[in-house]
């Protein structure tokens, strides 16, 4: 017989922001409890331990601000971090602050119903716990819910086949195997250069072409660690303050009021540079179709240096989308990758693939024999880990049904008829476009004041209004329809899983104007948001 736990609030999920709100509502004197499903903390750091996995932001920016002695005492090795060491810093991190003590591993949250009567969640896991909290706070993540695609034929596969989001621990031997990577995402990038060291051949089946940049991965050496640490408060206050949550301006002018010369020397720099920052080269190049043009004109250069054959090298390049409207994809020595003899591109946007047989993948025009398949096809992104818990509001609506056209929230942080009910990361903030670690901090800090707010109003429940979520919705909306991001097919859009509802769901007006927002709706008495009884 199972009894009914009370906290004042239940956390779902131990990623980065799950971890730091465990943390910060302890801090306040609240009592939590944390569910998460894997292992270990780290959430999609924890799953995605595919070859090649690193961050594409600096290690030293993706990594938390809210403890200056730990920003002090840890040390990045490389510019970019690799996903193992990410994870040893966040069991650090956990440690540290006694984080795993609030947490139950290995346990998934299936469902949270709001009871108004009791003002209080009941939150059951697939353990077949219930524990009844004031709060639900859903660290989720964006890029957690891994999707495989219904290809028909996988059951009679009688290789062994991964998904880059659910690696295995002991990792895989691919050394003398024919290896086939389905999707060029940044996971299908990151990966296959990995892969094709070792396996006997690579097919890497494309159905669209991506935007990837060079990481330019280095080590750090000890005078950068110096002078980062030196500086850090300064640091993050610029990044807190930019757009993209890093410390990247653009060029001082826009891209066509430049020569040619100097346009190619910006983006040379940027190139060389490395790293997603190439998208945001010039000021206008997210915005202006033609700006954009010049950018993918210079990509286009690249490529065709790098890649020896000309036909696969045009067929690496993208035509179906602005550079940067799809996440642009950092990498190491990806496109070089093509000119090893044990390597094939395969298109399969000409020829789809129609099914996997027992001994490979049959596309409309060929078959592959493999020994493995490795779906580096992406996430049920955002809205995905939400989707798959039963989430009941007032009166029993669903979730599902509630965002049935799409995500709707206000400033990503609340849903109207989910009172007591926060979202880490979701969608209609700007999480998924800045760096990820600021972003959650912010939001979770923000939860915080407003259940502090809440308290000292003595009242039970706080809820975005209906009113306050539309115009949310409707700005969001606005302002990326300023920007090209909502062009391509992307998992920003949704695009990626047949049948989803084609919405830009991040907003995409910078994670400075984002703050601000946030602050003045606090300092305005939590405007938008309703206190009531229950
Ligand atoms: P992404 O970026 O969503 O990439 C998934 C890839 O898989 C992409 O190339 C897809 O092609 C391809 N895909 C998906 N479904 C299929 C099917 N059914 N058939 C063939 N190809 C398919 O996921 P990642 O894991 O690489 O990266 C996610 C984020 O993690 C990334 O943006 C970074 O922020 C970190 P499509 O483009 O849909 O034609």
């Amino acid at each position: 017989m199972s009894t009914t736990e009370r906290v004042d609030a239940v956390i779902v999920g131990a990623g980065v922001a799950g971890m730091y709100a465990i943390y910060k509502l302890r801090s306040t004197g609240l009592s939590v409890r944390c569910f998460e499903a894997g292992a270990g903390v780290g959430g999609t750091w924890y799953w995605n331990r595919y070859p090649g996995c690193r961050c594409d932001v600096e290690s030293v920016d993706y990594s938390f601000s809210f403890d200056p002695d730990l920003e002090q005492e840890w040390d990045w090795s490389e510019r970019y971090a690799t996903q193992p060491e990410i994870v040893r810093y966040l069991n650090h991190v956990a440690d540290r602050h006694d984080l795993r003590s609030s947490i139950t591993f290995g346990t998934r949250v299936t469902s949270a119903e709001f009871d108004a009567n009791a003002a209080r969640w009941l939150i059951r896991t697939d353990s077949g716990e219930e524990v009844s909290a004031r709060f639900c706070v859903l660290a989720t993540g964006s890029l957690s819910a891994a999707t495989v695609p219904a290809i028909p034929g996988l059951a009679e596969f009688t290789g062994r086949w991964h998904h880059t989001a659910r690696w295995p621990r002991d990792g895989i031997d691919f050394t003398g195997r024919r290896v086939g990577v389905i999707g060029t995402g940044s996971s299908g990038i990151q990966s296959s250069p990995e892969i094709a060291r070792a396996a006997a051949h690579l097919y890497v089946f494309q159905r669209s072409a991506n935007f990837s940049v060079p990481a330019s991965n280095a080590p750090l050496t000890a005078q950068t660690r110096a002078e980062v640490k030196a500086t850090y408060a300064e640091r993050r206050r610029r990044c807190r303050e930019n757009g993209g949550g890093s410390l990247h301006e653009p060029y001082p002018r826009n891209t066509l009021a430049v020569s040619k010369e100097e346009r190619w020397a910006a983006y040379e720099r940027l190139w060389n540079r490395g790293g997603v920052l190439f998208s945001k080269t010039f000021p206008d190049q997210l915005t202006d179709r033609a700006a954009n043009d010049e950018a993918v004109k210079f990509f286009t250069e690249k490529v065709r240096a790098t890649v020896r054959d000309p036909e696969v090298a045009r067929m690496l390049i993208p035509t179906d989308h602005p550079i940067g409207a799809k996440r642009i994809c950092t990498d190491s020595d990806y496109y070089a990758t093509f000119n090893r003899d044990n390597v094939t591109l395969v298109d399969i946007r000409s020829a789809p693939i129609e099914r996997i047989t027992p001994t490979g993948i049959r596309t409309a025009d060929a078959e592959y024999r493999l020994d493995d398949i490795v779906f580096a096809t992406g996430f049920d992104a955002m809205t995905g880990a939400l989707a798959r818990i039963d989430i009941r509001g007032r009166d029993g609506r669903a979730l599902r049904d509630a965002w049935s056209a799409g995500p709707r929230t206000y400033l990503g942080l609340s849903v109207a008829g989910f009172p007591n009910m926060f979202i880490v990361t979701g969608p209609g903030s700007p999480s998924v476009l800045v760096n990820m670690i600021l972003a959650a901090e912010q939001h979770v800090d923000w939860i915080a004041d407003a259940i502090g707010h809440l308290r000292k109003a003595g009242m039970p429940t706080i809820e975005a209004t209906a009113d306050a979520q539309e115009s949310w919705v409707e700005h969001c909306n606005e302002v990326a329809d300023r920007t090209l991001l909502p062009l391509a097919n992307s998992w920003w859009v949704g695009a990626n899983i047949p049948g989803k509802p084609r919405v830009f769901m991040p907003f995409a007006g910078g994670f400075g104007a984002y703050r601000q927002i946030c602050a003045d709706v606090a300092a305005d008495g939590y405007r938008g948001f309703r206190l009531a009884a229950a």
